[in-house]
């Protein structure tokens, strides 16, 4: 067996477990890994700052269902990556993180950059350790794909001391980390059936993560056989073909009312993959923890999900491509109540999608429109937080998966560093991101990254100068005292020109085909600058009506 230092060793490991690309800002705590990654076959991706690499490597994660994997250095650049890591908690997405530390002969001296990773990271991560022994490194990684993966997926710590990692010697690598499966018997696989054909008022919600097209198609076949509603969670729309009959809409912030009212009045919900979260549930308030009045039968692939905040009528601990392998081979049933029920909270859906006008010269309504009608049906969508985001969830229909990528977390910054993990997994698919003036320049250094790696991303900024969400809330308070929620912006055309992109401002609906052509046609990243008009706030509300409704 040859002598390995520990850069070679962690990168071995990598790839056996199929790791092909990571996302790294560099430090001098990691300069093993650094050489372990020269000429390895693995591609690094260098980023401008550790919270879009974290971003990045997350939604990498998102989009191929196997873990991302970032590589930090310690104290100003692990804090820096928490906002990815804590993404991918929420948002149960499979990171590995690994993190500079110092040497183990310093530890506890609070030495040059020092934390201690246990503590900082352990209430945002599901697994945070510290390597001490370089005999045992693969064991760790081993573990960090089993555990980031595992159940409810979410963020793996991995602290590497600078004096482990340059150390040597002999170990063998590992095998790759394979996952057990989770079967559901057909028993049991009865009794939810028996379940749904007793209920009046059924609805599935799907959510979470860990799907795959071949579940996301099965979705579709088995409500189609029983024809049930279904909606989709927050910022996961892309796990229905949003024009299949049986699509109800997303359960988001700013939900439909009539989809809110569906949820509240059905008696029985079908969860798939979801948790059931905060957002979901309309506060906690569509569904009750603490006396539902809807029957829950729960679908969930960790057994410390069911329960943990709904007590289930039925808890089905399975992965959500199993149990719907199995749905699709249950016998179609026609309820003609269930169909007429069906049909009208699709109505509720399709009117809800049906533009409402805003006021001023460019109307967001029109052009996520036409970006829906006319953008490939694979075109990959990443947003981050902000009422521009509302517009897209609200007037785009997903067609296919993976298409919809976003911060369940409601994590500013996160559409930029999204698209570039995007785009380079399909170099070949539209990646278009939607971000507020707020949102892109908490990331928009990662231009760099994108225009280095010659990605041809579409960036559509919605300047409306001003964080509108906050501005929005703010006015429903506290009426007329607009106090910080004002921003200054850049030229945002210019700024993507100075980074060697395209850059072109839209002032009027009518001129943004032109510029989408000139952007595409550009070869280039691009950003398309929109001018919205002061007064728009929302999807539904101008600032004076929001103004005038809570001065009553
Ligand atoms: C990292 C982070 N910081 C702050 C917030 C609080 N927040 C939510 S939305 C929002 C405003 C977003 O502004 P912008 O991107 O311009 O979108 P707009 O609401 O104006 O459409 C803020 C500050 C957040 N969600 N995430
Ligand atoms: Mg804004």
């Amino acid at each position: 067996m040859a002598l390995r230092h520990g850069g070679h060793i962690l990168v071995d490991q990598l790839k056996v477990n199929g790791i092909k690309r990571v996302f790294s800002v560099p430090g001098e705590s990691f300069l093993a890994a650094l050489d372990g990654l020269y000429n390895s076959g693995i591609e690094n991706i260098v980023c401008r700052q550790e919270g879009g690499a974290a971003m990045m490597a997350e939604a990498d994660a998102k989009i191929t269902s196997s873990p991302g994997v970032v590589f930090v250095t310690r104290g100003p650049g692990a804090t820096n990556a928490s906002s990815g890591v804590h993404i991918a908690m929420q948002d149960s997405t499979p990171l590995i993180v690994f993190v500079g530390q110092v040497p183990l002969e310093h530890r506890d001296r609070e030495a040059f950059q020092e934390i201690d990773y246990e503590r900082f990271f352990s209430p945002i991560a599901k697994w945070v350790a510290e390597v001490k022994d370089l005999k045992r490194l693969p064991e760790y990684i081993s573990r960090a794909f089993q555990v980031s993966q595992g159940g409810r997926p979410g963020p793996v710590i991995i602290s590497l001391p600078e004096d482990i990692l340059s150390g040597v010697c002999e170990v063998p690598d590992r095998p790759r980390v394979v996952l057990g499966q989770q079967f559901t018997s057909d028993s049991e696989v009865k009794k939810i059936e028996k379940a749904i054909i007793k209920a009046e008022r059924p609805l599935v919600i799907a959510g979470g993560t860990g799907w795959s097209k071949e579940a996301v198609k099965n979705l579709g076949v088995f409500v189609k056989n029983f024809n049930l509603p279904v909606a989709t969670t927050f910022r996961r729309q892309h796990l229905m073909d949003n024009r299949h009959d049986c699509y109800i809409g997303d359960l988001g912030t700013g939900m439909n009312p009539a989809l809110a009212k569906t949820v509240k009045e059905s008696d029985l919900i079908i969860a798939i993959g979801t948790r059931l979260g905060e957002i979901a549930t309309g506060g906690y308030e569509l569904i009750d923890p603490k006396k539902p009045e809807q029957k829950i039968i729960h679908i969930h692939k960790d057994p410390n999900e069911l329960g943990h905040v709904y007590q289930p009528t039925l808890s089905v601990l399975s992965s959500t491509e199993n149990i719907l392998n199995q749905f699709i081979d249950l016998p179609k049933l026609v309820n003609p109540e269930w169909s007429a029920r069906t049909n009208e909270v699709r109505n509720n859906y399709l009117n809800w999608i049906t533009p409402k006008e805003t006021p001023g010269s460019v109307k967001l309504e029109k052009i996520i429109e036409w970006l829906s009608n006319n953008l490939p049906e694979d075109s990959i969508v990443t947003n981050g937080a902000g009422n521009y985001a509302a517009f897209l969830h609200r007037y785009f229909v997903f067609k296919e998966y993976p298409t919809a990528i976003g911060p369940t977390s409601g994590s500013m910054g996160y559409g930029f560093p999204a698209s570039i993990a995007a785009k380079l997994r399909f170099p070949d698919k539209t990646v278009i991101c939607m971000a507020g003036d707020g949102c892109f320049q908490m990331t928009l250094n990662e231009m760099s990254t994108a225009a280095h790696n010659k990605l041809a991303i579409i960036v559509i900024v919605v300047n409306n100068g001003k964080y509108a969400t906050i501005r929005m809330h703010q006015e429903k308070h506290y009426p007329g005292r607009v106090s910080g929620t004002e921003i200054h912006n850049p030229d945002f055309a210019a700024l993507a020109k100075a980074y060697g992109g395209f850059g072109v401002k839209v002032q009027k609906t009518e001129d943004f085909v032109a510029a989408y052509d000139q952007a595409v046609a550009s070869g280039l990243l691009s950003v398309i600058e929109l001018k919205i008009d002061d007064e728009v706030l929302s999807t539904s509300q101008t600032v004076s009506e929001v103004r005038n409704n809570s001065s009553k």
